[in-house]
């Protein structure tokens, strides 16, 4: 019955305009991180001509770029929050060149921020000062990829779209997925240890990770380049740059597990009364849809919201207090829909769910995700958009959202959450009309207090970058970070790989 239903519904979704991988653009540019957080420039050295005719002549004139506006770009991250004063950006093609590159700039005390797609959401990828940028985007070959196995071997700099098409292709899939999928590099999700859609099912990639080369800072190849999937040969080095972003080397090529395309992938979006109705249906979900349930995300009313009003999306059902997608993935379609159907006739019997609409058709599946993936991007449009990526545990998952809107009252335009439940993660939208020292006051640390309270991560799946370091303790105590200042230290003892970021001093 909800099949038929939905039929109906999904031929309105079919005029959604996609928006995946738009850069959202504010008029103003933003101001500069380093005057905007008050922070002061480390003693490094400074770029001078004999280091730019040194990188010309390692990498050739084209891939050193030093005009101004070809550089703006590579200074502003996604949500043009934080801007560098970068001079210079380097393209190198080889691991060799990376490697040659970091040991000269660590002779002469120069720093360097590594960059991938620049999708990332903390401003890490971006300088705070002059740091080089080192961007991996002409790193983009893919070396192999084992049908048997699943192991694909590639270098950073490939987009991670890429990645999926091709492996498609042979019949795998990547095992992480997310909104910036046609900007974000492999590279750059590594040093994230970013999460996305499909973490529920196929867990990080501290899991999915099989190899890694990395350029330490003073220029030594790390290679833990394996494709095995048991190795218990010593300390599980690679683990250091999943997550450590940028800060302990430049990863230059990976090895990634790709598990089988799963053969039958039904998608269905719900409208839910009530935020305990979306726990109730995620318990339901996991029992009932066990090892096919592939995503459970949630959206309240104001994240859809903002995509229906800021990007013209239609919202294929009626207004919701929360939305809710369920996709399940496996072998058997006749197997799985039988698994599907029961669950949805008993949760619309209890009332969990109010009404949906459910698909396995490619294209009306793609339009159901444009509309969950739309959310990062939608809030730009208001202005300026404060964003928190927090983890909390479930039952108190909702709270932090309330509490907010309750403490901003008309200041904010937006106050929005959306996110992973089945990964415990929620995000924050804050939206203004610009950026107000005020609005900033009001929500830092507060928000970090709050987490902390129940024990939760003030960074689940986006990192600390440059805009967490100060609040890390949070949620780790203070041996952890004595050993992490010791480990980075040892890695990278002139603090050259992307200074300001991560730690606090
Ligand atoms: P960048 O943004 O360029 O860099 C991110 C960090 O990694 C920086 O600290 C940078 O210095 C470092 N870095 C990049 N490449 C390398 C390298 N080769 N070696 C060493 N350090 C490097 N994140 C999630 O976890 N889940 C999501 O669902 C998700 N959805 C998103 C949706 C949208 C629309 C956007 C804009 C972002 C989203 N993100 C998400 C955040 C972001 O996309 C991810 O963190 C992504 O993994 C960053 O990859 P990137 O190549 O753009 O890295
Ligand atoms: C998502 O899940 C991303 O869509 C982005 O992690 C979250 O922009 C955000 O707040
Ligand atoms: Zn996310």
């Amino acid at each position: 019955m909800i099949r038929q239903f939905s039929q109906i519904l999904l031929i309105s979704l079919e005029k959604h305009i996609f928006i995946n991988n738009l850069k959202y653009s504010t008029s103003a540019l933003p101001r500069f991180s380093s005057e905007k957080y008050s922070i002061k420039r480390k003693n490094f050295g400074s770029l001078h001509d004999a280091d730019l005719n040194y990188f010309r002549s390692l990498l050739s004139a084209d891939r050193v770029i030093t005009e101004e506006s070809d550089v703006l770009p590579f200074n502003i991250d996604w949500i043009k929050n934080c801007r560098g004063q970068s001079k210079v950006v380097l393209k190198p093609k080889t691991t060799e060149e990376v490697s040659q590159i970091l040991s000269y700039c660590n002779s002469k005390k120069l720093a360097v921020c590594p960059q991938g797609g620049n999708t990332g959401l903390v401003g890490g990828s971006v300088p705070v000062f002059d740091e080089i940028i080192l961007h991996l985007g002409l790193m983009n070959k893919i070396i192999s990829l084992d049908e048997i196995s699943g192991a694909l071997v590639c270098e950073a700099g490939c987009i991670l779209e890429n990645l999926d098409n091709h492996v498609r292709e042979h019949n795998l899939i990547m095992p992480l997925d997310l909104g910036a999928k046609g900007s974000c590099h492999i590279g750059g999700n590594i040093s994230t240890n970013a999460g996305g859609l499909r973490l529920l099912r196929y867990g990080n990639l501290h899991g999915s990770v099989l190899g890694i080369e990395a350029v330490k800072a003073d220029g030594t190849i790390i290679d833990c380049l394996r494709t095995l999937k048991k190795d218990n040969t010593g300390y599980h080095l690679k683990h250091l740059f999943i997550g450590s972003e940028g800060t302990l080397g430049v990863v230059t090529k990976v090895a990634v597990h790709c598990p089988a395309l799963p053969k039958a992938v039904t998608l269905g979006f719900f409208g839910v009364n009530c935020f305990e109705n979306v726990l109730e249906l995620y318990k339901s979900a996991k029992s009932s849809l066990g090892e096919i349930l592939s995503a459970f995300e949630m959206a309240d009313n104001g994240a859809i919201s903002s995509t229906v009003e800021n990007l013209k999306l239609s919202n294929p059902l009626g207004d919701f207090p929360f939305y809710v997608l369920i996709e399940s993935s496996g072998s058997d379609e006749g197997h799985d829909n039988e698994k599907l159907n029961r669950f949805l006739t008993k949760e619309m019997e209890t009332g969990h769910i109010i009404d949906g609409t459910v698909t396995s058709e490619p294209a009306k599946m793609r339009n159901i995700w444009n509309i969950r993936e739309s959310i990062a991007g939608a809030g730009l449009v208001d202005g300026y958009v404060f964003k928190y990526d927090v983890s909390i545990p479930l039952q108190n998952y909702y709270d932090i959202v309330l509490l907010l809107r309750k403490r901003l009252g008309n200041k904010a335009t937006r106050v929005y959450g959306y996110g992973h439940v089945g990964d415990g993660n929620i995000h924050i939208n804050v939206t203004t009309p610009e950026y107000t020292k005020e609005v900033y006051e009001m929500l830092e640390p507060y928000i970090f207090e709050e987490v902390a309270k129940v024990r939760g991560s003030i960074s689940a799946e986006h990192g600390v970058g440059f805009r967490k370091p100060q609040f890390i303790h949070y949620s780790k105590d203070e041996t952890a970070l004595h050993l992490m200042h010791g480990l980075k230290h040892f890695m990278d003892p002139n603090g050259i790989l992307n200074p300001y970021k991560v730690l606090p001093d």
